[in-house]
């Protein structure tokens, strides 16, 4: 009997001490949120408008916040139609990156041109992903070694590896989506992810480690990890910060750990064989031409030792995949589920099979770069789908580096350290550039091209790789993305690929992207039904 009353209690204070430090937790929370809300209001100039955010509200910077967090697609349309369209400045709140201050699209052109060292991109991107804390050696990111690797030598190469990508596409589909003509269902992203993360891998680490899963898998998977926790390290205050992401790392370090257990000796032994053929004219080394070639030779004319230590260049490969695989399949994944939900969806696919079918003809059945650039068509939905579910929040997003801050063009003053951009969403959504802009009009810039006659007034080229102050998920002008051309030409290969080859089952409606905070995801877990077409008639 006298035993009955500890197993009774036992519980009791489990629950309340649970109920207790749950309650002081969220306490906890309450205040370093409101304080950091706070603060990071407060360098903000008063003469600037908000958007979401009323100063005489109680709470008002955490309320802002929170409607930054769950709303912010919202705040800067409205923000848009208010503000931009009379050519003015505006200030969404963002919970994680602190307040954005976004320009209005007249002052595109000016913020494209305007150098590093006066509003910097590389700080914003390294402050958005909290580079310093998610990443292993985030001193490897100031080296412009793997920008200019990506520059001279990938773009210049799209072309010579189209075989071998075409290769890995087919053999990834295969595997993904069979050959039998059965249907099959399964998830876009990852879908693409996997083949994205092989098809680029083949010519970043070569044939045989883009074939090796487990490698491609852990760079894809540190990818995902770096954004999440980039999240969790966002919401704490400086201070708690290495702490906090001493725990939220730990996928990270886990992933890279695998990814960087198969580079490390790869180009470590690349490296020496490269440094001895170079000083040994009697040692004969055939180097394979791969990524990991390019960045050994080119860290072989640099000096420093985070662009010459193979461990650092090894882990430069990790970064190269996380800047280029999401990416991809993000916008492989939006292009997919928009072309099969489209309400002409059959005629849309028809017209697309038709190009692809006509153009690989013409090209002896081959993928050569020259056949990937006459899929017009298909290049136009691909830009469609980019114009329409873009990253949100700022584009071509900059910290202010000029001691004690600087005045805009227009007249607006932005002290030191301050975040500002213009808005991709608002300037794509914007009727007087866009005709019916809500519409996703999968062959609105391949149509002027296919109506073109001789003697109207000329074209103006609207590829998806020409970025524009109308067209902005590559950014414009000075960062404008280098990796664009790549990703564009493996881009066509796939839904080329895939279109004459394979039947989706057309989706009821459009899978939803969800919005948090500045950021909209893309419909992660969305499930095609798939079949490879088998005697079918183009
Ligand atoms: C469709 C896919 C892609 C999209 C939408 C995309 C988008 C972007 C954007 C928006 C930027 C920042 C531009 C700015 O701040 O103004 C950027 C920069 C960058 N991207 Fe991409 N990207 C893609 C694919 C790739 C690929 C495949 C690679 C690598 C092979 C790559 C490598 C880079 C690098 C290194 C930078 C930094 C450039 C700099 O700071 O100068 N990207 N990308
Ligand atoms: C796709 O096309 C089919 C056949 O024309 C049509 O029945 C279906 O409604 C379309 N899908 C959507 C989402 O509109
Ligand atoms: C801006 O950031 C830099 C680097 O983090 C720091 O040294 C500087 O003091 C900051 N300036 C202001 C005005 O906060
Ligand atoms: C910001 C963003 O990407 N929004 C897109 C989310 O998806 C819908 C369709 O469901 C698009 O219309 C939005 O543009």
């Amino acid at each position: 009997m006298l035993d009955f009353i500890p197993t009774l209690s036992l519980p009791l204070i489990v629950s309340l001490v649970s109920a207790s430090a749950l309650l002081l937790n969220i306490t906890f929370f309450f205040i370093v949120q409101t304080t950091k809300a706070t603060r990071d209001h407060s360098v903000i100039p008063n003469g600037l408008p908000w958007v979401g955010r009323d100063k005489n509200e109680i709470f008002s910077s955490l309320r802002a916040n929170y409607r930054g967090l769950t709303n912010s697609v919202e705040l800067f349309r409205a923000g848009y139609r208010k503000y931009s369209k009379l050519g003015k400045t505006y200030v969404v709140p963002a919970w994680t990156r602190g307040p954005q201050i976004v320009i209005p699209p007249t002052m595109t052109t000016w913020i494209s041109t305007v150098p590093e060292h006066i509003l910097s991109a590389k700080e914003c991107t390294f402050d958005n992903v909290q580079f310093k804390y998610t990443v292993g050696h985030p001193e490897i990111l100031h080296s412009d070694l793997i920008g200019t690797l990506i520059k001279r030598e990938l773009t210049r190469s799209i072309g010579q590896f189209q075989d071998e990508i075409f290769e890995v596409v087919e053999n990834s589909f295969d595997n993904l989506f069979g050959i039998d003509g059965q249907w099959r269902e399964v998830g876009v992203f990852d879908s693409f992810r996997q083949t994205v993360g092989s098809s680029i891998n083949r010519i970043i680490v070569g044939k045989e480690l883009a074939s090796n899963m487990d490698f491609v898998l852990s760079s894809v998977q540190f990818a995902k990890d770096v954004s999440i926790s980039s999240y969790i390290i966002h919401m704490f205050p400086k201070m708690l910060k290495p702490l906090a992401s001493f725990f939220a790392t730990i996928p990270n370090r886990y992933h890279s750990g695998i990814a960087m257990r198969y580079l490390r000796p790869l180009v470590k032994q690349r490296f020496a064989d490269m440094c001895q053929a170079r000083d040994d004219p009697t040692f004969k080394f055939d180097e394979p031409d791969d990524f990991i070639t390019w960045m050994c030779r080119e860290a072989l004319k640099r000096n420093t030792l985070v662009e010459t230590s193979p461990e650092a260049l090894a882990y430069g490969i990790v970064l190269l995949n996380f800047a280029a695989i999401t990416t991809t399949t993000i916008t492989a994944t939006h292009t997919a589920v928009d072309l099969f939900s489209a309400p002409n969806n059959a005629s849309v696919i028809a017209a697309l099979r038709e190009e692809a079918a006509t153009v690989l003809r013409e090209h002896n059945g081959i993928w050569t770069k020259q056949a990937v650039s006459k899929l017009y068509r298909l290049d136009s939905v691909i830009r469609e789908s980019t114009r329409m579910s873009g990253i949100g929040g700022t584009s071509m997003a900059r910290k202010v580096k000029v001691p004690g801050g600087m005045t805009l063009p227009d007249g607006t003053w932005v002290p030191e350290n301050n975040t500002i951009g213009v808005s991709m969403d608002g300037i794509h959504f914007d009727e007087e550039i866009y005709e019916n802009p809500l519409i996703f009009d999968p062959f609105r810039f391949s149509r002027p091209r296919e109506m073109h006659k001789p003697g109207d007034k000329p074209l103006v080229n609207e590829d998806f790789v020409t970025t524009s102050t109308s067209f902005l998920p590559f950014g414009h002008g000075l960062h404008g993305c280098p990796g664009r051309f790549f990703a564009a030409n493996n881009l066509k290969i796939m839904f080329a690929h895939l279109l004459l080859n394979y039947e989706v089952e057309p989706f009821e409606t459009r899978p939803p992207n969800i919005s948090i905070d500045v950021i909209s995801v893309v419909p992660m877990t969305a499930k095609m039904r798939i079949r490879r077409r088998v005697g079918e008639k183009v």
